[in-house]
């Protein structure tokens, strides 16, 4: 068999679906390999989205999403997407092409060592010397890619080992089940929470990447401690539940940092350091345990005194059965909190002001928005906005980036999840800068025949450095610029452009953008200019009074 048939082969005995990509002449034997494959190619108009496409993808179903580019700067345009995955945990194969490596009569043209550029930005980055390597090269990059914790994985296959013989087959997947957290752990972790005298439960990103919400849910329920979620973590259990304190969308001084403030244990199921912090650990103050796939990364500002390891489902059932609920834990100050959270969180949500009011168009969206729909933030201040106001109702329904948090990839994961989820709602929310970073994907989204809405928030600005900018006391400089006209810009492509008008339009113009078919961008005047008094001042003092 030729080495890149082989190699295609190996990618269908992992179930590999798509591959989004940019071919270039050294993939071009791979790319004919893929002709006769049931492997749809998504040919994008950058690596970088490409990239991202494929670790939403990833994100969205457990399974490694797989992305292509050539040599030199088709890999490394796959940079920022591999530490898009890497850091959020988000399972990803790269495949990049190469030159011959046996012989080469071009000298150094477009050579850049991909493998080891890779090497900080991945759990395996290896080049295929031989075609007789390729199954276990292959099978061990999408166990490693696909393995707790999940991340990014690259392989490098040579334009002349593409095209070599080989009688090796594919190596095919392994069955295993997760390891389960062992009794004793349980035990004390019961014990633990049982002396508490009021607990908190964390819910963090690990929990959105497998089963563990129906567990959670029940673990509440059971136990009735509150619980809060972290921004990746949303979704998990539903945030409409009477226990739901709040997301950690600011890293302090909101409201439940005065819940956290007061806890004596928190039980963190799946969060882990990458996320920005939702609290601060400090020497003889409230314990943690943490209940996730694998220990804890020690950090400054987190240094659990337990860990219960093990498949986090599992986990929380365990304890959930071995758990008494306890008279003496007191949960009255979280339950005022909560309801002081819930009257914060209407404010503003009716104001007819245009441009629109942040919180308005939350609650707009979340109206419009059925249970499943699909969210896709960039990078950018509304983020905080979404994470704080916008309730999720169901798991990975809010995708944003805490982790690398770059901005670009809004669009391109709105695309990948209206790929995995056709029948569910999408709609991406970008900045008008985040927007610009990866805006040609418009054209994938059109060509795909995607139906699909882009919100384009439009401060003219990079609003979130703005915001930090005016916290830190700093004179309003460098951060302005000026936009395309998006209806225009989204007509060009063969999508339909919109421009919001009045406050009081966007539900109306966003539910007749939803029933009628293609991928639809509203332009959205944001007003940013309360963001420094609510984000950084009103929360803080509203809170402290609690
Ligand atoms: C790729 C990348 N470059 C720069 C940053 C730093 N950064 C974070 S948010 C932001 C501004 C975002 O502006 P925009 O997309 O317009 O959204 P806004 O905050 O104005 O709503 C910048 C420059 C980043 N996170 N990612």
């Amino acid at each position: 068999m030729k080495a890149s048939d082989l190699f295609v082969k190996a990618l269908e005995a992992e179930g590999v679906e798509y591959i989004f990509g940019i071919p270039g002449e050294e993939n071009l034997d791979l790319l004919n390999s893929l002709k006769a494959s049931k492997i749809k190619l998504i040919v994008t108009r950058h690596e970088q989205a490409a990239g991202f496409m494929a670790a939403t993808y990833g994100r969205l179903t457990g399974k490694a999403g797989v992305c292509l580019s050539t040599l030199g700067p088709g890999a490394t345009n796959l940079v920022t997407a591999a530490a898009y995955a890497q850091l959020g945990a988000m399972p990803m194969f790269m495949v990049t092409g190469q030159k011959p490596i046996k012989a080469s009569k071009q000298g150094q043209f477009q050579i850049v060592e991909i493998v080891d550029m890779m090497q900080p930005l991945t759990k395996y980055t290896r080049q295929i010397a031989s075609a007789h390597n390729i199954p276990s090269r292959v099978r061990e990059a999408f166990r490693l890619a696909e393995d707790e914790r999940p991340g990014a994985t690259h392989i490098e296959l040579p334009e002349d080992v593409a095209v070599e013989q080989t009688t090796a087959d594919v190596i095919e997947k392994s069955l295993y089940r997760r390891p389960v957290a062992e009794e004793k752990a349980i035990m004390v972790a019961v014990e633990l929470i049982e002396k508490s005298r009021r607990p908190l439960l964390l819910i963090g990103a690990a929990a959105n990447r497998k089963q563990s919400s129906k567990m959670l849910k029940k673990f509440v329920d059971k136990t009735g401690i509150p619980f809060l979620s972290t921004q990746m973590g949303k979704g998990v259990v539903d945030e409409r539940h009477p226990l739901f304190l709040g997301n950690a969308s600011l890293s302090a001084h909101d409201f439940l940092h005065r819940a956290i403030s007061h806890t004596d244990l928190i039980i963190n199921v799946g969060h882990d350091v990458v996320e920005k912090p939702p609290f601060f650990m400090e020497q003889g103050g409230f314990k943690v345990i943490h209940v996730n796939y694998l220990t804890a990364s020690v950090d400054p500002v987190y240094y659990p005194q337990l860990g219960v390891i093990g498949d986090i489902a599992n986990s929380v059932y365990q304890l959930k059965q071995k758990i008494k609920p306890k008279r003496k834990w007191d949960f009255g100050y979280f339950h005022e909190i909560k309801a002081k959270l819930e009257e914060h969180l209407l404010e503003g949500a009716d104001d007819e002001r245009f441009p629109i009011y942040p919180q308005r168009l939350v609650k707009d969206v979340r109206t419009v928005m059925p249970d499943d729909g699909i969210i896709a933030l960039d990078n950018g201040v509304y983020k905080i906005w979404f994470a704080r106001n916008y309730k999720a109702y169901k798991p990975n329904t809010v995708l944003l980036d805490n982790a690398l948090a770059s901005m670009g990839a809004g669009l391109p994961s709105a695309i990948a999840a209206k790929i995995v989820h056709p029948r569910r709602k999408v709609m991406a929310i970008c900045g008008d800068g985040g927007f610009m970073m990866n805006s040609q994907e418009l054209e994938t989204a059109v060509r795909l025949k995607l139906n699909l809405v882009i919100l384009v928030l439009c401060d003219n600005a990079y609003g979130m450095i703005k915001w930090k900018q005016t916290n830190m006391g700093f004179d309003d400089f460098g951060l302005d610029f000026n936009n395309p006209d998006f209806v225009m810009y989204a007509e060009s492509y063969g999508a339909k452009g919109h421009r919001l008008e009045s406050s009081k339009d966007f539900l109306p113009l966003v539910k007749k953008c939803f029933t009628s078919p293609g991928v639809h961008l509203i332009e959205v005047p944001i007003d940013y200019s309360d963001n420094d008094r609510i984000l950084n001042r009103e929360i803080r003092e509203k809170s402290r009074f609690l």
